[in-house]
């Protein structure tokens, strides 16, 4: 073989022992670089006699095209087989079951404020919100609370630092305030929203939630109170036979005022019921307060209280959640422990 075809095989064989790129490329400037061993046969022809040159010179260059193409063929093997391998470890097994998409769920209380208001919705009422930073008109004064009232301390009311007068409300009646200030009677709203109080302990939390209810019109009374607040308990928690008793009570926005209790969902048996330790003995749960819409609240927001009338209450819906799916402990509602929330999924 001559030194020329020895050449080509030496530099196929070497090729096809490398499956490295980088590599490749190295081993390619052996042959074919600057001072390559073909390079170098190139160099030597000049010092040849001109009659040999010119098969001497083409040998040559098969031989250069020669492991040229032998080492764009190695090249491609060598991207088809990194190909593979990239495919070989990303390899996707389409038929495997799916992880599934991660359910939330909402709030229980959140699900009580929804059913709170689909049931008022369901009887004609609006749902009315407003902001949780209230003005002392709306907050306080609307709903006839004398100047020295101690709702009104920094005791029990938190107040935004060097903002006099501006607050975070401590119940939603400014919501009801601000609907009366801006619509015309009659009226049927809710007000539901998160309140804030100084106030924390087991079973008070410094942000808890309320919801209010009012329907002012030329002709409500006590007995409607009474008869719209025990339909929507026995509707929401399902129980036709839930009885209803008013307490007469006191609030500065509503005369005559009276306090709510129900039959104990836990200890009713067919209309009577036998006291538990949820009720206390007493067969009666609070549930809460409302009354007749005092005069001056009505003066304050420009109705007619020579016209109108109207009745108003204001319940907790984290006690009614806790009553509704048994909770006994009022700060598991805000600890955001996945371990409680998940469990209404
Ligand atoms: C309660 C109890 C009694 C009430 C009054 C009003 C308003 F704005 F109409 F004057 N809204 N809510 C009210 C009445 C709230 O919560 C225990």
């Amino acid at each position: 073989m001559s030194d020329v075809e020895q050449l080509v095989a030496a530099a196929s064989a070497e090729f096809a022992g490398i499956d490295d790129a980088a590599q490749l490329e190295q081993v390619k400037a052996r042959y074919l670089g600057k001072s390559g061993s073909l390079t170098e046969l190139l160099k030597g022809l000049g010092k040849l006699p001109p009659e040999e040159r010119k098969a001497r010179g083409a040998a040559i260059n098969s031989a250069k095209e020669r492991i040229e193409a032998a080492l764009q063929q190695r090249r491609e093997a060598i991207r088809a087989a990194v190909l593979q391998a990239q495919l070989h470890a990303e390899a996707l097994d389409v038929t495997l079951p799916g992880r599934g998409m991660g359910v939330g769920g909402l709030h229980p209380v959140t699900r009580t404020l929804e059913r709170i208001e689909e049931l008022f919705r369901s009887i004609g009422f609006d749902v009315a919100d407003g902001p949780e930073i209230e003005d002392d008109f709306h907050n306080f004064t609307a709903l006839n609370t004398p100047e020295n009232h101690p709702a009104r301390s920094m005791h029990d009311t938190f107040y935004i630092e060097n903002t006099p007068g501006l607050l975070l409300r401590t119940h939603t009646s400014p919501i009801q305030v601000r609907h009366m200030e801006s619509h015309k009677p009659p009226l049927r709203v809710i007000a539901p929203g998160r309140v804030y109080r100084v106030d924390s302990d087991a079973t008070h939390s410094p942000m808890f939630h309320q919801v209010e209810g009012l329907w002012i019109d030329e002709d409500v009374s006590f007995a409607d109170l009474k008869g719209v607040f025990t339909d929507f308990l026995r509707r929401f928690f399902e129980k036709p036979e839930l009885r209803t008793r008013f307490r007469p009570s006191f609030f500065p926005f509503t005369e005559p005022s009276a306090e709510i209790d129900m039959s104990c969902v836990f200890c009713d048996e067919g209309g009577v019921n036998r006291g538990c330790r949820v009720c206390g003995h007493t067969g009666w749960l609070e549930i809460a307060g409302s009354g007749m819409v005092h005069p001056n609240v009505l003066r304050h927001v420009g109705i007619d209280s020579e016209k109108y009338i109207g009745f108003a209450f204001g319940m907790g819906p984290d006690r009614l959640t806790m009553l509704r799916y048994g909770v006994s402990d009022l700060r598991l509602f805000f600890d955001g422990d996945l371990r409680f929330l998940s469990q209404f999924k």
